[in-house]
């Protein structure tokens, strides 16, 4: 049991603060406006959250709330278009579908100055993702040998498996990595990485798994592949996946056999995903997690306990579906929110850098250090204040620091 000695020597004055941690839904306003229903993305930055309000490509920033970007007007291709993410410097991407039904996509790019673009003029291909600077785009196409292949595009296509089954989900800030998953029609499939410098590497299976991983995105830094492993026929776990420490699985929520991860932060310490609640065969549940590493506060709780716990962020009924994207520093992550009566929205978490701000009131004051205080004296994980998965003294001297130092 540790034991609370701390004296404060400095009590500040309570001071309000400009921001507090914050809960955004993208809609539906009651007003019939613009709304997201489903956060894809956010840039790197944090800046832009991308998504669609079921039919058309719609972006929102904090600062300048929604802005509808529409549908691109490529010929046979107006049906519905979704934006898949966006980059720091506000260009867009993603795919239009085609108007028979037939499940075609195109890929395009949106800029504020430019509108929607196509990559070029005939191919088949969806875009998944984009560098930082806007730059280089990878999803997969159709090729003239009608594969689907994963390829990174920088002006011109690179098919990185030019004749396999692929699939490309992400790419890192600087371009040169890509994450996603090769093969799996019919034979096993594996999370890979690919890099000019590296080539293809594959992810091993996870322990106990059946011979199968899968790539859904790529950290900003290109270390960490994200996705899953399959366990059974019907059952699968979420991963992560470095060349350099191999691969990891991360776990499932309480009743859950099926988990899998989206979404991840810059350095691959914060992974987000769903993990199914039920029966494989029965009635189940989508379920938003997050999870970092450490032990033994790490690993995987639900988004909704996460931020009732951490930032005191009630949210009643709401079912919290998947965590889609998450930012390179980790303060945006986005994802879908069922509101009741099914009501489906995107939403935004916005962390606030003022971590002394303990109980997220939008002050700082005596009570932030008295439930932190409460929260050593317990070795509650509430106190892992330094987010290294364990509560000891190195806690409380950061929380001292910040607690001195205040917030701007
Ligand atoms: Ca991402
Ligand atoms: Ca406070
Ligand atoms: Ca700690």
């Amino acid at each position: 049991m540790k034991t609370w000695r701390f004296v404060p020597l400095f009590v500040c004055a309570a001071s309000a603060l400009g921001q507090q941690t914050t809960l955004t839904y993208l809609g539906p306003t009651t007003s019939g406006g613009p709304s997201i229903s489903d956060a894809q993305a956010v840039s790197s930055d944090g800046h832009y959250v991308v998504g669609s309000d079921g039919y058309q490509a719609v972006m929102w920033t904090a600062e300048g709330g929604f802005t509808v970007l529409g549908l691109p007007e490529f010929e046979g291709f107006t049906q519905s278009a979704q934006a898949l993410a966006a980059a720091n410097n506000g260009v867009v991407v993603g795919l239009c579908t085609d108007n028979e039904g037939n499940g075609e996509y195109r890929p395009w790019k949106w800029s504020a100055g430019a509108g929607f673009e196509a990559l070029d003029d005939f191919t088949r291909a969806a875009a998944r993702d984009v560098s930082a600077d806007g730059q280089a785009i990878v999803g997969d196409r159709i090729t003239g040998q009608l594969n689907v292949v994963a390829y990174r595009w920088d002006g011109s296509f690179f098919d990185i498996f030019p004749s396999d089954l692929s699939l490309a989900f992400g790419i890192s800030d600087d371009g040169n990595f890509v994450g996603g998953t090769h093969g799996g029609s019919i034979g096993p499939s594996q999370a890979f990485r690919w890099s000019p410098d590296f080539g293809v590497e594959l992810a091993p299976d996870i322990p106990g798994g059946v011979g199968s991983t899968g790539g859904n995105d790529i950290s900003q830094d290109g270390s960490t592949v994200v996705g899953y492993g399959r366990t059974g026929q019907l059952t699968f776990e979420a991963m992560r996946y470095s060349p350099s420490t191999g691969t990891e699985a991360l776990g499932w929520l309480p009743g859950s056999t099926r988990s899998s991860a989206f979404a991840v932060n810059g350095d691959g310490s914060l992974v987000g995903g769903n993990s199914i609640v039920g029966s494989p065969t029965g009635a189940s549940e989508d379920r938003a997690f997050l999870w970092r590493p450490g032990s033994p506060c790490g690993g995987m709780m639900s988004f909704k306990d996460w931020i009732a716990a951490k930032y005191n962020i009630q949210t009643g009924d709401d079912k919290f579906r998947i965590v889609n994207d998450i930012s390179r520093d980790g303060s945006v992550i986005v994802g879908t929110v069922q509101k009741p009566g099914f009501v489906v929205v995107g939403f935004v978490l916005r962390i606030s850098p003022c971590t002394a701000d303990y109980n997220n009131d939008g002050q700082i004051d005596f009570f932030d250090y008295l439930d932190f205080a409460q929260a050593f004296n317990d070795e509650s994980c509430l106190a892992d204040f330094n987010n290294d998965g364990q509560v000891d003294f190195f806690d409380y001297l950061d929380f001292a620091a910040a607690f001195d130092s205040g917030c701007d």
